[in-house]
């Protein structure tokens, strides 16, 4: 049997977790089907999910299909496909019988199947037709451009533009935002270690601390929660006295940039107000924050771990921002692969978020993840508790009012949820 320590009533008091024993449930003449469910949560926010994954020949394959959903504008398919994920990654030993599935949420009849078929035949039929056909090949080539979304890259792939070499030769103009990408393409797609953003956090918290003493920064996102690869690295930045922190992502950013640090970056302006915005509202909530987008160059001795940073960046010619290298992308990377390894430094993706004290908590939360443990407790916030939760505060509906809250822990009091701790919300 399955060994499935789930997240019981009992726990929620401090307890140990149970073992689900389905013999012993059927001695216990219990409605099998309605006790495994009851037992096994639905929301991902209600379940500690570590990166101890039993099941990733499953879970990577519900994974590929979900993206492709999500790339083809069918974010329904995408997130049931995510959320079956995630009941698998939560699971503490493999699947090795369909049976053991029984009971368990969120497990719709497709994602079964492709389950199923990996169990009998060691991969999804579906999944391989996916990731050999063209048209996720191509999506998944165009969206890998920073700057480059879903709709973007089907409307190129519409007009036949599948590759790299195909867009440099097409007459498209691209933004600034896409230009960057195509540059730093292959350093942009290579995953960022911890090594890599503990050392650009060494570098963003001296810009930090030297345009506003006193101000505090934060890990956030994937690194927050225990990853040790990610594809970007993200910071949380506020002051303990609400208000000093207004303006300050300029300045950080004026910083970075004298210093040779940054190779591309958009930021943008801080537009949620409370009294004019009122209750937040999903779609709109990772926007609000200054924030900022940027390509960061990381030195290469710096990316060793040695503190040389000043040193390195006044040997760095500011011409190696520049926007435009169509040689590096007519043979599809090899030239750029060439360079990137003769390079004294690797392009990196950091976002910077800047945050008032008072909504502090809130964009932690927000933050860290994962995407489908946010997505899950704003559904569980919506749907159980009649409250609108965004990364900037908590509304109830019932009572029509703000609860605040000044830490993680608080917030998910006010949900009625278990508090989980960053290292557990990777579902
Ligand atoms: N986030 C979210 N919804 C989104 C995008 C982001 O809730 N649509 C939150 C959750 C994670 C955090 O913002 C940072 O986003 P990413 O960097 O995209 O996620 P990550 O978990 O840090 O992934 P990676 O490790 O690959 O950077
Ligand atoms: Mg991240």
């Amino acid at each position: 049997l399955l060994d499935i320590s789930w997240y019981t009533e009992s726990m929620k008091a401090g307890h140990p977790v149970e073992i689900l024993d389905r013999h012993k449930l059927q001695e216990q003449q219990v409605d099998e089907s309605k006790e495994v469910e009851s037992i096994v949560p639905s929301y991902a926010c209600q379940r500690r999910t570590t990166l101890e994954n039993h099941n990733t020949v499953f879970t990577d394959a519900l994974s590929l299909l979900a993206e492709n959903a999500e790339l083809s504008d069918e974010d329904g398919r995408g997130v049931a496909f995510r959320r079956a994920a995630a009941v698998l990654k939560a699971l503490h030993s493999p699947v090795t019988d369909l049976l053991q599935l029984r009971g368990l949420p969120c497990l719709g009849g497709h994602s079964l199947r492709v389950i199923k078929d990996v169990l009998e035949n060691g991969a999804s039929s579906e999944v391989e037709f996916t990731k050999q056909s063209e048209r996720f090949k191509a999506l998944k080539v165009l969206t890998g451009i920073f700057g480059v979304g879903a709709k973007t890259a089907e409307r190129w792939i519409r007009e036949g533009i599948h590759s790299l070499p195909q867009l440099q030769d097409s007459a498209h103009t691209l933004n600034r935002a896409q230009q960057a990408g195509l540059e730093h393409y292959d350093d942009l797609n290579q995953p960022v270690t911890k090594a890599e953003g503990d050392t650009i956090g060494e570098i963003v918290a001296k810009a930090v601390m030297s345009v506003l003493p006193g101000a505090q920064m934060t890990l956030i996102g994937g690194f927050r929660r225990g990853k040790l690869t990610g594809h970007d690295v993200d910071f949380l930045i506020t002051h303990p006295e609400e208000g000093r922190e207004v303006g300050l992502m300029p300045k950080v950013v004026s910083w970075l940039e004298s210093k040779g640090f940054l190779l591309y970056q958009k930021t943008t302006r801080n537009s949620y107000l409370e009294s004019k915005d009122g209750p937040a509202r999903p779609s709109s909530n990772m926007d609000r924050f200054e924030r900022c987008f940027s390509i960061f160059k990381l030195p290469e001795d710096a990316k060793q771990g040695t503190k040389q940073t000043e040193t390195l960046t006044e040997d760095t010619p500011e011409d190696t921002c520049s926007l435009t290298t169509p040689s590096l992308v007519k043979d599809e990377g090899s030239e750029s692969t060439k360079r990137a390894n003769l390079k004294p430094w690797r392009a990196v993706r950091v976002d910077l978020v800047v945050s008032p004290i008072s909504q502090f908590a809130f964009a932690l939360l927000g933050w860290t993840g994962s995407k489908l443990f946010e997505r899950e407790l704003r559904r569980w916030a919506g749907h159980e508790k009649a409250m609108s939760l965004s990364s900037h505060a908590l509304y109830d509906n019932t009572q029509s009012k703000y609860l605040r809250a000044s830490s993680e822990e608080e917030i998910f009091a006010h949900l009625g949820l278990e508090y989980i701790p960053p290292s557990e919300r990777n579902a």
